[in-house]
C-alpha cells in the first residue's frame, strides 16, 4: 500500500453522487456487507431533483413507475399525489427514502469529489474531495448522473450583463420573484419549455430564445385520489415486472399496430387515441416504426405539427413553433401544459435564434441582430454535458494514471455497456453512454436495474476472493459494433441534440443511449452475470 493509501480513511466503496443511483448504490453494496462512504455537492439527496427545482419541472413519467421497487413498505406507505408529480414531490419522496433506510449516515455532502486515481499495485482507489478528504476504496461508483453537469454556451460579454443569470440545473433554493419583471428564457428543451409555460403568467415580459423547435404532447396529468393510490400499490409487483419487460421501461410498449395499413380517417383516430393519453406513450408506446422508418415517421410528424399550428394564434409565431429540421422523437420529445398558449399571451415573445441570431449581452439584456431586448434575469435552460459531462469533470486515473478525460477525448468515449471502462479496473457507472439509462429509459427502471447488477458484480469479486474486475478491450470493442449497428438503424443519428452529444462544441458525435431496448439490455446483464462476466478481466 503506498503512503497516500495507508493515511487515507479505508472503506470498501466510494459512491460518488446522492442522486437515483447513487442513494441505492448505498442501500444496496451496504446490503452486501460493504462499508461505504458516498460524496454529493448538494446539501442534501436527491440529485437531478435537488439541482433543477426551476419553476415548472416535474417527471415526464408516471409517479408509479418513477419509484424504488426494493421494498414493499415503502411502496404502502407513500402516496403520490397526481400521475406527473412536480419536483418538490420527488425532492420530498427521495428525502424520505433516504430517512427512512438511513442513507445520509453514509454520504458527505457539500463535498466535491476532486479526483480518483487506482493504485495498480494496491488495487484501490484513492478517492479526494475539496474538503480535503482523502479516502482509500476497492471499489467506485460514480453515480453522478447524465444530465448533470450544466451547460453554459459562451455567449459574448456575457459577464457585462447587470442583472441575473440562471442556469436551470442550478435553481436558487430560495426561489426567484419574477413579478413585474423582464425576463429572458434561453432554450426550448424539456427544461425551457417547463419554464415558459410556468412563468408566462407571473412574468412582467417574456422573451423566448429559441434555436430549435422541438415536437411535444400535451401532458395529461389527473390528480389521484385513494381510490386511485389503492389500486396502484395493489398492481405494483406486476407493475416491477412490466417495466423490466419493455423497451424503455415504461409501462407501455411498442404496439402491433399496423398504421400505414389503415385508411387516413382510420390512422388519424388511432393518432388521436395515442395522443390523448397524455404521456411519452404516444412516442415509446406506439409503434417502433416511428423511430426506424422515415415514412412513418413523417406522419407522425405531420401529425404534431397540425396540433401545434391550431394552438397558436398568430401563424407567423406557429412557423417558427413547429419543427422543421428533423423528425419527430428522434431527440427528446417532452410533455407539456399549455406551452403554446403562453404565445398566445401578448407578454410573450418569441425570438428565433436562427433567424436573428444572439450577437452579444450587454449591461441590459441581450442584443441579438434585430436589435437589443431589455432583461432583468436571462434563464439558461441550455442543457447539459450528458453522458460524459460529469465523468470528465473528475479526475479519474485508471491503470498507468491514464486519465479518463484524455482517453476518450483521444480514442473517442468507450465503455462497456455504460457500466465500466476498459482500463478503469473496479469503477462503475450508472447512466453513462452506450447503456439504455443514458436517455432511452424511464430513469429508475434501468438505473435501479445498473446498480444491481454493479452490487451482484461487486459481490461476485468478494466472494470469489480476487482484487479487481473490468471489461477486456475485446468485449468493449463488440459491445461498441452492437451500439452503433443498433443506433444506425434508428433515424436518431440524422438529428442534433445532446442524444448525439452535438450540443456540447467538440464532442464525438455518437449516439450517447444504446437503442436495442432495456429488456434486451437487462437480458446482456443478466447473462454476462450468469456466465461469471465472461470476457472481464477478473485478477
Ligand atoms: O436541455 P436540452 P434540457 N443558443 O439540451 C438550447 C431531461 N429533462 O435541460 O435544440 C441558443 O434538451 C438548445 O437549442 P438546440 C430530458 O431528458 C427531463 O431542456 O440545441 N440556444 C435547446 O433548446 C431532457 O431531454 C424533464 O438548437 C441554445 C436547449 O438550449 C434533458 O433533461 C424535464 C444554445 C437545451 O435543451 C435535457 O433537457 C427537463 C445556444 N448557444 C429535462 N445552447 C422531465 O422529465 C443550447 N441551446 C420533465
Amino acid at each position: 500500500m503506498s503512503q497516500v493509501q495507508s493515511a487515507a480513511k479505508q472503506v470498501d466503496a466510494v459512491v460518488v453522487g446522492a442522486g437515483f443511483a447513487g442513494m441505492y448504490g448505498i442501500q444496496r453494496l451496504r446490503e452486501k456487507g460493504l462499508k461505504v462512504q458516498g460524496f454529493e455537492a448538494g446539501h442534501s439527496v436527491g440529485g437531478t431533483w435537488y439541482w433543477n427545482r426551476y419553476p415548472g419541472a416535474r417527471v415526464d413519467s408516471q409517479a408509479y413507475i418513477y419509484q424504488y421497487w426494493f421494498s414493499d413498505e415503502l411502496i404502502k406507505e407513500w402516496d403520490w399525489s397526481e400521475r406527473f408529480p412536480a419536483q418538490p414531490e420527488t425532492e420530498k419522496y427521495l428525502n424520505h427514502v433516504a430517512d427512512k433506510f438511513e442513507i445520509r449516515k453514509d454520504f458527505q455532502f457539500e463535498t466535491k469529489v476532486e479526483a480518483a486515481k487506482w493504485d495498480d499495485g494496491a488495487k484501490r482507489w484513492t478517492v479526494t474531495t475539496d474538503k480535503g478528504d482523502v479516502v482509500s476504496a476497492q471499489f467506485l461508483l460514480m453515480s453522478t448522473g447524465g444530465l448533470s453537469a450544466p451547460l453554459v454556451p459562451p455567449f459574448k460579454h456575457h459577464e457585462k450583463f447587470k442583472g441575473q443569470i440562471i442556469h436551470t440545473g442550478r435553481w436558487p433554493k430560495e426561489g426567484v420573484d419574477f413579478a413585474g419583471k423582464k425576463v429572458g428564457v434561453i432554450g426550448t428543451g424539456a427544461t425551457g419549455i417547463q419554464v415558459v409555460q410556468t412563468i408566462a403568467p407571473q412574468v412582467g415580459q417574456l422573451t423566448v430564445y429559441q434555436r430549435t423547435a422541438n415536437y411535444t404532447i400535451p401532458m395529461r396529468n389527473p390528480k389521484y385520489d385513494d381510490a386511485d393510490r389503492a389500486g396502484l400499490k395493489a398492481g405494483a409487483k406486476a407493475m416491477h415486472k412490466r417495466v423490466n419487460s419493455t423497451f424503455a421501461g415504461f409501462d407501455y410498449d411498442w404496439q402491433a399496430t399496423d398504421l400505414m395499413a389503415m385508411d387516413p380517417e382510420a390512422r388519424e383516430a388511432q393518432l388521436n387515441e395515442w395522443f390523448a393519453d397524455g404521456s411519452l406513450g404516444f412516442w415509446i408506446g406506439s409503434i417502433q416504426g416511428v423511430l426506424m422508418d422515415e415514412s412513418i415517421n413523417a406522419v407522425f410528424s405531420d401529425f404534431v405539427k397540425r396540433k401545434i399550428r391550431a394552438r397558436v394564434h398568430d401563424p407567423k409565431v406557429a412557423d417558427l413553433l413547429v419543427p422543421d429540421d428533423h423528425g419527430f422523437g428522434t431527440r427528446r420529445v417532452p410533455l407539456e401544459t399549455k406551452y403554446y398558449e403562453a404565445f398566445n399571451q401578448p407578454n410573450v415573445k418569441l425570438v428565433s435564434v436562427k433567424k436573428t441570431p444572439i450577437v452579444e449581452f450587454t449591461e441590459r439584456g441581450i442584443r441579438t441582430t434585430e436589435g437589443e431586448q431589455e432583461l432583468d434575469i436571462v434563464i439558461f435552460a441550455t442543457g447539459f454535458d450528458a453522458g460524459t459531462g460529469a465523468l470528465t469533470r473528475v479526475d479519474v486515473r485508471g491503470e498507468g494514471g491514464q486519465s479518463l478525460r484524455d482517453d476518450w477525448n483521444q480514442h473517442g468515449i468507450h465503455t462497456t455497456m455504460g457500466l465500466q471502462v476498459h482500463g478503469y479496473p473496479n469503477m462503475f457507472m450508472t447512466m453513462a453512454p452506450y447503456s439504455p439509462a443514458a436517455a432511452f429509459c424511464n430513469v429508475p427502471t434501468c438505473l435501479q436495474q445498473q446498480v444491481d447488477w454493479i452490487a451482484d458484480c461487486v459481490d461476485y469479486v468478494r466472494k470469489t476472493g480476487k482484487q479487481a474486475i473490468q471489461p477486456g478491450a475485446e468485449i468493449e470493442n463488440n459491445w461498441l459494433a452492437h451500439h452503433d449497428e443498433v443506433a444506425n438503424l434508428t433515424l436518431v443519428p440524422k438529428t442534433n441534440s445532446w442524444y448525439m452529444g452535438s450540443n456540447v462544441e467538440g464532442k464525438p458525435r455518437r449516439l450517447l443511449a444504446y437503442a436495442g431496448g432495456a429488456q434486451n439490455y437487462r437480458a446482456v446483464c443478466d447473462d454476462l452475470k450468469a456466465k461469471q462476466y465472461q470476457g472481464f478481466e477478473i485478477a
